[in-house]
């Protein structure tokens, strides 16, 4: 039988600097919310990269800092989680800027991995001044086994940094099937795009204190998906503020998220929401539990 390779490779860095995107753009599909606002991942999603006899299990994090709240504590958990197992680690970092704070924290973690480190600098496409930033970054963590430079959004970029990863493979077993891409189930991936356009949409207001559950996937006889999804907030007032003048917001989310689902399904759906209110869900362990933040 034909040797396989496999690795897990967790993408870290600060907020914002494009972790997800990146996840997204190596796998050719969105398994993971990508907004404009620091803070928009609170989950290590994992995506899985499957070429022949070779397979990458990519684990897209939330972004390094300090937590605020337990729903932030469980986010650098899941960040520890990820660092704990993986084989190499992607340290993302934007290269529009010098380091901030939050990039030497991230820094300082790395210096404690085990795993080889590979300082990737991206929003190149944005940058003015590429080289010295990443010369910055490099001073930072002097132990980085690689660095390069790209744009999460750029095809032939990303086409050079998924052949070096899958090259840096070691021998073993595949974690995942082969045709599989990501290890949520339909349900949490259909909520984070649902998140996703609530935080678009509410940029300018609350966009953090909302998560969202679905509670409904159907296939239709006449051949649309049914998805119905509770968000929920934090405050009585920030139900008004979601479901907006005349219901005119929480219409905006839903013809966002709909525009999403229907563009990686293939189908038509149908999105059908409600906001419900749970006091400082953030901070209280039974919905946290309930949504899976735990
Ligand atoms: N110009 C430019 N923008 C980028 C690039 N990669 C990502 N972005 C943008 O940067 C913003 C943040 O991207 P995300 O992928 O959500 O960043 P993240 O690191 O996952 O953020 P958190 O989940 O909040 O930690 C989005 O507006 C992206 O479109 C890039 O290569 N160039
Ligand atoms: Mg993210």
């Amino acid at each position: 039988m034909e040797e396989t390779y496999c690795g897990l490779v967790a993408i870290v860095g600060r907020p914002n600097v494009g972790k997800s995107t990146l996840l997204n753009g190596l796998l050719g599909v969105k398994v993971a919310p990508v907004t404009p606002l620091p803070g928009t991942s609170r989950r290590g999603v994992r995506g899985i990269l499957t070429d022949g006899s070779r397979q990458v299990v990519f684990v897209d994090t939330p972004g390094l800092a300090l937590p605020q709240n337990s729903l932030g504590r469980f986010m650098s958990r899941e960040i520890r989680d990820a660092l704990a197992e993986v084989d190499l680690v992607l340290w993302l970092t934007d290269l529009r800027h010098p380091p901030t704070v939050q990039d030497r924290l991230a820094a300082e973690a790395l210096t404690k991995v085990s795993a080889a480190v590979w300082l990737v600098g991206n929003k190149l496409d944005a940058a003015q001044y590429p080289e010295e930033a990443l010369a910055a970054y490099q001073a930072l963590l002097p132990g980085a086994a690689q660095w390069l430079s790209l744009s999460a959004q750029n095809d032939r970029h990303l086409a050079g940094l998924r052949a070096q990863v899958l090259a840096a493979l070691p021998p073993g077993p595949f974690l995942y099937p082969p045709d599989m891409k990501s290890d949520q189930t339909r349900e949490q991936w259909a909520a984070e795009l649902i998140r996703e356009a609530a935080m678009l949409e509410l940029r300018q207001e609350l966009p953090y204190s909302v998560a969202v559950l679905v509670t409904d996937w159907q296939e239709r006889p006449n051949g649309m998906l049914f998805i119905a999804a509770t968000l929920v907030v934090e405050k009585k007032n920030h139900q008004g503020i979601v479901i907006g003048k005349g219901g005119a917001m929480i219409r905006a989310i839903g013809a966002r998220a709909r525009e999403q689902l229907e563009l990686f399904q293939g189908q038509k759906v149908y999105v059908q929401l409600e906001v419900v209110v749970r006091e400082g869900w953030r901070d209280d362990p039974q919905v946290l539990q309930e949504l899976g933040y735990q």
